[in-house]
């Protein structure tokens, strides 16, 4: 690993858009994306690993750009005969995408990690930015709501985040240990450490979660600084504002800030919520206005950019 890096902490739609934005501001080398894995979950005895293959499709330019997941081009007759015999079809799984998961767990099965795995696929998709997952170890996001623990997948997908949450679990968590790949690059000088604009809760929360990786991240010296998910009171894309208002949180950046508070430098808000700079500063943090909402490659790369220069100013004055 070289030093200087900018670690990004990526989960779902929004933390792969950001990502890309990073792979055309910066080298392979400065960069080092770690995906979250409490969305990861057996299917069909296949594991599947959304938020890594999120990032592996998104940087392989394979993404289904209108759906966020999953392949672009994709055929479906693997679902269309599953739903002929019968079988769960909740979850689609297209037939490119498939491979991947059958390719993945047939490797698992053999004993490489997921990391190895990781690794291999990205590589022969053509990736140079390295992407590890948070961990090795199995950790599964359970979302408790007033119809009880659902596994993420089921609240998610199964049933569209509808249920009332009233709060989280990461089953497994107290055996996670942060990749190795991650640890390395925190000793060897990162230039920032970026969280993404992903849902706080359930993609963001179990990175954090893992035992000594805030340790780890705040250890590294470099400035740690969040992209905003909440842009004017709404989430961009997935459940987090329900969420914020199921908790008896208000949707709004001023949120966020409070969630990252004492553990953040720096937040990066959208221009909406401006005004709410100054209250979010005086949490004690810096904070930057830019525009967060990425419609197209330009506007990531613009505000990977923006992220990686402000992360760059706050080094140059940080006293940690
Ligand atoms: N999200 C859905 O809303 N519906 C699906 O049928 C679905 C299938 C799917 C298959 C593979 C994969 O990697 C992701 C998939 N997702 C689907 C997204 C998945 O639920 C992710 O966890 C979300 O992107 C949130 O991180």
């Amino acid at each position: 690993m070289s030093a200087d890096r900018i670690i990004a902490l990526s989960g779902g739609v929004g933390g792969a858009k950001l990502v890309l934005g990073l792979t055309h501001t910066l080298p392979a080398e400065r960069l080092l994306v770690v995906t979250n894995t409490g969305d990861d979950f057996d299917h069909f005895g296949l594991r599947i690993c959304p938020d890594t293959d999120t990032v592996i499709y998104t940087l392989s330019n394979l993404a289904d750009k209108e759906r966020g997941w999953g392949r672009a081009g994709e055929s479906w007759n693997f679902m269309e005969a599953m739903r002929e015999i019968g079988g769960a079809d909740w979850f689609n799984l297209g037939d490119r995408d498939l491979a991947l998961h059958v390719y993945r767990t047939d490797r698992l099965k053999n004993g490489a990690s997921p990391s190895e795995v990781t690794a291999y696929v990205s590589g022969v998709l053509g990736i140079t930015v390295p992407i590890v997952p948070m961990c090795d170890q199995s950790v599964a996001t359970m979302v408790d709501t007033a119809e009880g623990r659902l596994t993420f997948q089921h609240y998610f997908v199964r049933e569209q985040c509808a249920p009332k949450v009233t709060g989280f679990a990461f089953v497994g968590i107290e055996k996670a240990l942060p990749n190795p790949a991650l640890i390395s690059a925190l000793r060897d000088n990162p230039a920032a450490i970026v969280i993404a604009p992903s849902n706080p809760f359930v993609s963001v929360a179990p990175i954090l979660a893992v035992p000594g990786m805030r340790d780890a991240l705040r250890e590294s010296k470099a400035p740690i600084v969040a992209v905003s998910p909440i842009v004017g009171g709404e989430a961009l894309k997935g459940p987090a504002a329900k969420m914020m208002a199921e908790l008896g949180m208000p949707a709004s950046a001023v949120e966020i800030a409070r969630h990252y508070q004492g553990f953040i430098d720096g937040l990066v808000i959208d221009e909406k919520d401006a005004h709410h700079a100054p209250e979010i500063a005086d949490m004690g943090m810096h904070v930057e206005v830019a525009q967060t909402v990425m419609n197209d490659l330009n506007d990531r790369v613009e505000l990977a950019g923006r992220t990686v220069e402000f992360a760059a100013r706050l080094s140059g004055g940080l006293e940690r």
